[in-house]
């Protein structure tokens, strides 16, 4: 079945064509599933993200109240503000091997290799006597990111544990890391699928606290090897680096600090993507009660001149250029006033459908970056809205106090309504846009767009 999803809006539901698209281009980048331990990959001009795909466990449906999942999807973007689902590319009770109805399809990673696609995922073996009783992983290969993926009849042997990385070093050596309390890894054959030498536990590492979701990438000829670990009480991103995939490593600092949200776990990856370098990684963004139904973010992440890492500050805005003339979630901002602004769900019985920022004091504002009006003269804004007793919203650009771009007055309303205002200066090129609150009022917006 094909279907077109609109960001905060999953219904109309529009057969149009063979992926689900839609536009995202802030944080979490997925709002239409629960998705999870993001692995993004370039592959040619795009970004693919093979995330795990959280869902609600229910009795006699995996074990509720713990992580569950079934299958995987694969998503991508060619601009990091579009991303498309491209559908299932893996589920549990077609590979050959796995334990039905385990819902443990966790983390799992994809990587290219002479024109073929790699997909590395753990899940529990039905045949515990060779394979044990915990974790193991097993390969699907492709001829394309998106699949269709095949998977091998069995796990690949000598690996026990979960949240596989492949790194492909320059020299053509690929190396296969995962977890089970420490952090291991194994040379692979050049045929991805079986290793190539005896399993190394990597000990150079902090030897108390949970440490899993291994992640290898090398820049400037120093590999790092990215980790989740639990320093304090829940997990947060570190790394430690080395001159060989192999060790010995340094610990050398921390990427993100433990989400303030109190997601139990984190897990990400890093890709430089035309010249930028991006950290994928998850919190619990539609599920704030529940940490096992998360969601896949991104932010921009850079390096010290040593080659340390900068630590990256988790945002809403996210990465990708916005286009003005598609939604634009304010609520997902870049900066907000220290007063009179806040967000919430829209409707709390189905998350999905997004936040709005709502204003209650004259001068509240939010700051949303990085909207790229071209060359177009839009005309007019377009504002949707909801207010109790009606309010005056102005658009700047530049500044709070920048130039005023739109003004538009908020009728009383109980339900959510679309007000137009004519443009009165039209933006141009890339752009930093306000959206503040002029009176003593209190107004909901879900979003602005510019036509
Ligand atoms: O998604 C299940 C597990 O949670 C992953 O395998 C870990 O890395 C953690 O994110």
């Amino acid at each position: 079945m094909i279907k077109k999803i609109y960001q905060n809006c999953l219904l109309p539901v529009m057969v149009v064509a063979l992926l689900v698209n839609y536009t995202s281009a802030q944080n979490p980048i997925i709002r239409n599933q629960f998705t999870a331990d993001p692995s993004a990959r370039v592959f040619g001009d795009r970004v693919y993200v093979y995330p795990s795909h959280d869902i609600l466990a229910t009795e006699g449906k995996g074990r509720v109240g713990w992580f569950c999942m079934e299958d995987y999807h694969v998503f991508s973007s060619s601009n990091l503000s579009d991303w498309t689902d491209h559908g299932m590319i893996v589920t549990q009770n077609t590979v050959p091997w796995v334990r039905p109805n385990s819902y443990s399809m966790w983390a799992p990673d994809c990587i290219e290799r002479n024109g073929k696609y790699y997909f590395y995922f753990p899940t529990a073996a039905k045949d515990t006597v060779t394979y044990g009783r915990g974790f193991t992983i097993g390969v699907a290969v492709a001829d394309k990111p998106e699949g269709p993926f095949t998977p091998e009849a069995t796990p690949i042997k000598g690996v026990r544990g979960i949240d596989p990385n492949v790194f492909l070093d320059k020299d053509g050596q690929a190396y296969l890391y995962w977890s089970a309390g420490n952090i291991y890894v194994a040379k692979l054959k050049s045929n991805m699928l079986e290793l190539d030498s005896e399993v190394k536990t990597l000990g150079d590492l902090p030897s108390k606290g949970l440490k899993e979701g291994p992640y290898m990438f090398e820049r400037n000829g120093i590999y790092y090897l990215t980790y989740p670990h639990v320093e304090n009480k829940t997990e947060r991103l570190e790394y430690a680096i080395g001159n060989n995939p192999l060790g010995p490593f340094k610990v050398t600092g921390v990427i993100m600090d433990e989400s303030e949200s109190g997601c139990w776990t984190n897990h990400h990856s890093v890709i430089q993507f035309r010249n930028q370098w991006y950290l994928f990684y998850h919190n619990k963004d539609y599920s704030p009660r529940f940490d096992k139904a998360r969601s896949i973010r991104a932010d921009s992440l850079s390096f010290n001149a040593d080659g340390t890492i900068k630590k990256v500050i988790p945002t809403l805005r996210g990465i990708g250029v916005t286009n003005p003339g598609k939604e634009i979630q304010i609520d997902r901002y870049s900066a907000i006033s220290p007063e009179g602004t806040s967000t919430d769900f829209i409707d709390t019985t189905n998350r999905f459908l997004g936040w709005k920022t709502v204003f209650n004091k004259p001068g509240a504002w939010v700051q949303y970056n990085t909207v790229d009006f071209g060359k177009t003269a839009f005309k007019n804004l377009l504002v949707s809205a909801i207010s109790e007793t009606g309010g005056t919203l102005q658009i700047r650009t530049g500044s709070v106090d920048g130039t005023v771009v739109a003004q538009v007055k908020i009728p009383k309303t109980s339900e959510w309504k679309q007000v137009k205002a004519t443009v009165l200066k039209f933006p141009k090129g890339v752009q930093n846009l306000f959206v503040l609150l002029k009176d003593d009022k209190q107004v909901a917006v879900d979003w602005i767009r510019f036509e």
